[in-house]
């Protein structure tokens, strides 16, 4: 059987689809889950079936996505949290986007292990955590949004695709690749976000309602940072900068609102490993926590880096992990730690 007929087998007998995305949803997983979301839609509507195709977000959605075409019904753990419950334990199909394991859902993770409907995969994370009976995997991928766009064109019927998707998939894609600059970006990436223009997409209108997006105070809060948590270890090739509770609240910094910092810190010239912690007690019940965000350049690979040391993983030169400590305590394990990095980070590529 080839793709396109295995992809219509799968999905005609279903009736309720619930798309997953990760905790604090990126443009990546919301975009592609959208895209995903509007393609199947269309594609029921089309052979005259009804299907509900559900998107749930374990967490609220940032402001600068909200404008995504079908975010507005995007279900809201937070909001929703018994709407969400009872969609996912009634899926009779789960596609899990731009994340692979039950645990990054956060309260829904047990609700998502207990379910026994089969499951989608599209992803590009590292070891995946689940079974699926359809999976679009690419660990060399720079976007889960590029193997949804695979997905989607590989049920041929190019009729259901339009500029809506197109926006949908350009977003993922821009936004995991740092604006197509990232190591990971090929030709093949910009062979699709050449088609993606083909369908309507205005780059500079997408990039705008992304990144051109601060308010004052989400500015201001950025310079103070780079003004006074930054550090610079020129021994280490490595910049980071450390964000006490007591920032996010002055400036009253909500959820996402950190997305993008961490790169300020790769700036600084002869950098090649930023990183950013943050004080997420909040977030934590009142309880110590430090989220970690890496990045790194060329053979510098922080994906085992946060694996082995920081409860966390992602990609060679993008990842995030988690301490349960303050952030004092977190900054002192952090330069211990870095001395395993030490022979990367002096190694030129
Ligand atoms: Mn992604």
């Amino acid at each position: 059987m080839n793709t396109a007929d295995r992809l219509r087998e799968f999905f005609s007998n279903k009736r309720n689809i619930a798309i997953l995305i990760h905790r604090n949803p990126d443009g990546d997983a919301i975009g592609s889950a959208l895209a995903v979301q509007r393609f199947l839609n269309k594609w029921f509507d089309k052979y005259g079936k009804t299907a509900n195709i559900t998107v749930i977000s374990p967490s609220l959605i940032a402001y600068f996505l909200e404008w995504l075409p079908g975010a507005e019904n995007i279900i809201r753990y937070p909001e929703t949290p018994d709407k969400a419950r009872s969609v996912l334990k009634e899926a009779d199909a789960i596609i899990y986007v731009d994340f692979n394991a039950p645990t990054r859902i956060d309260e829904l993770s047990e609700d998502l292990i207990a379910s026994t409907a089969p499951v989608v995969l599209i992803d590009h994370h590292r070891d995946p955590q689940v079974n699926p009976q359809i999976s679009y995997w690419d660990p060399e991928a720079a976007s889960a949004a590029q193997l949804a766009w695979k997905f989607i064109n590989d049920f041929q019927e190019p009729d259901l695709i339009d500029r809506e998707i197109a926006e949908c998939i350009y977003t993922g894609i821009m936004t995991d690749t740092g604006s197509f600059r990232f190591s990971s970006v090929t030709p093949e990436v910009h062979r699709i976000v050449a088609d993606l223009l083909e369908y309507g997409v205005n780059p500079d209108k997408v990039y705008s309602l992304i990144y051109h997006r601060f308010s004052l105070r989400r500015l201001q809060f950025f310079g103070h940072s780079i003004t006074f948590r930054i550090r610079h270890l020129p021994e280490f090739k490595t910049t980071y900068m450390a964000i006490p509770l007591e920032d996010l609240q002055r400036f009253n910094i909500g959820p996402g609102e950190t997305e993008g910092l961490v790169n300020y810190t790769l700036a600084i010239e002869g950098t090649r490993l930023g990183v950013l912690m943050i004080d997420r007690t909040r977030e934590n019940k009142g309880n110590p926590m430090v989220r970690f965000s890496f990045r790194s350049k060329g053979n510098v690979h922080v994906d085992q880096f946060a694996r082995q040391f920081f409860n966390g993983g992602g990609h060679h030169n993008a990842a995030g992990g988690t301490l349960y400590t303050t952030l004092e305590e977190a900054e002192t394990y952090f330069l211990q730690k870095l001395s395993h990095l030490l022979p990367e980070l002096t190694k030129e590529d």
